[in-house]
């Protein structure tokens, strides 16, 4: 049977390849399951110290198979809360809670709540053809996967909301305008320079890495107070990392430091 997400581990880096290309990488339950096992894989493997997240094909991710349940085939209205809370849910706290970097590579098209599992990966690349889109109202439905948090806070109402409504496809050089994600780059050149941004920082201080990602992820919420204390508290924690000691001794003695990641 086909493998629906392609992985491989290789200096440090977990490729994860969303792979059911002829239905656009939607998601169907083994799908939704082997992501996950492979985010939670990343969270417990110390080899594991950078995921970069991309899509078989022309898609990146066309959100939920909507073949998966076909009205037409009658019995009762089913329980979107329920596949909410078991599938979408679960793999977008481990994605924010991951404290080692996620990068996305938005090869295609990014639909529903594929769009939104982008948006939740720490740094989100996209090729130029690429386009987003909060489909959702086109089926009747409401943004998930943590849409319509990431959109209203990285965008602000008005514009979340007329994507959310409207539906409308949002190209990848206007994402990149808006700031929602970090760079649209030439498609020919997508994959190469994703690859080479997750083995960058799969060489870095990986703890370091991984509590900057924590402070960032905590600002919205705390106050300036809790803030700066959090931040006494991780400085703390990353002084004490062997990383730490390796940066300094390089930078002294003007060479490349070998972090390992501890
Ligand atoms: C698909 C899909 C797809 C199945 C393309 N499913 N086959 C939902 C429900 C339940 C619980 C909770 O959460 C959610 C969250 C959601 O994600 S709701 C939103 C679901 N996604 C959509 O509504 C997007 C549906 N797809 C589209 O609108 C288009 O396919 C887009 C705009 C993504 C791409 O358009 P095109 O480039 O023109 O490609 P296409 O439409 O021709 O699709 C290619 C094939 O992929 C086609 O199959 P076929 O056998 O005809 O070649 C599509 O049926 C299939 N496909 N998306 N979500």
């Amino acid at each position: 049977m086909t493998e629906t997400v392609l992985v491989t581990l290789v200096d440090g880096v977990l490729t994860l390849t969303l792979n059911r290309p002829e239905k656009l990488n939607s998601f169907n339950e083994e799908m939704h399951l082997a992501l996950r096992a492979q985010i939670e894989r990343a969270h417990a493997d110390p080899a594991v110290r950078a995921v970069l997240l991309t899509g078989a094909g022309r898609g990146f991710c066309a959100g939920q198979d909507l073949g998966d349940r076909d009205p037409r085939k009658g019995g009762p209205a089913p329980d979107l809360g329920h596949t909410v809370e078991t599938f979408y849910n679960p793999t977008l706290r481990l994605l924010r809670n991951l404290e080692k970097p996620v990068i996305c590579a938005v090869n295609g098209v990014a639909a529903g709540a594929g769009a939104n599992i982008a948006f939740a990966c720490d740094i989100v690349l996209a090729a130029r053809s690429a386009k987003f889109i909060q489909a959702f109202s086109k089926i009747g439905l409401v943004p998930d996967a943590g849409g319509s948090w990431s959109l209203a806070r990285i965008l602000g109402e008005p514009r979340a909301k007329a994507l959310a409504l409207t539906a409308e496809p949002l190209s990848a050089e206007r994402a990149a305008d808006w700031g929602l994600i970090w760079k649209a780059l030439d498609d020919e050149t997508l994959m190469t320079e994703a690859a080479a941004l997750a083995a960058s920082l799969a060489a870095g201080p990986t703890l370091g890495l991984g509590l900057t990602k924590r402070l960032i992820q905590s600002a919205a919420t705390n106050s300036l107070d809790e803030q700066l204390d959090l931040e006494r508290d991780c400085q703390r924690q990353a002084g004490r990392s062997s990383d730490y000691a390796e940066g300094v001794t390089a930078f002294l003695e003007k060479r490349k430091p070998e972090f390992k990641g501890q």
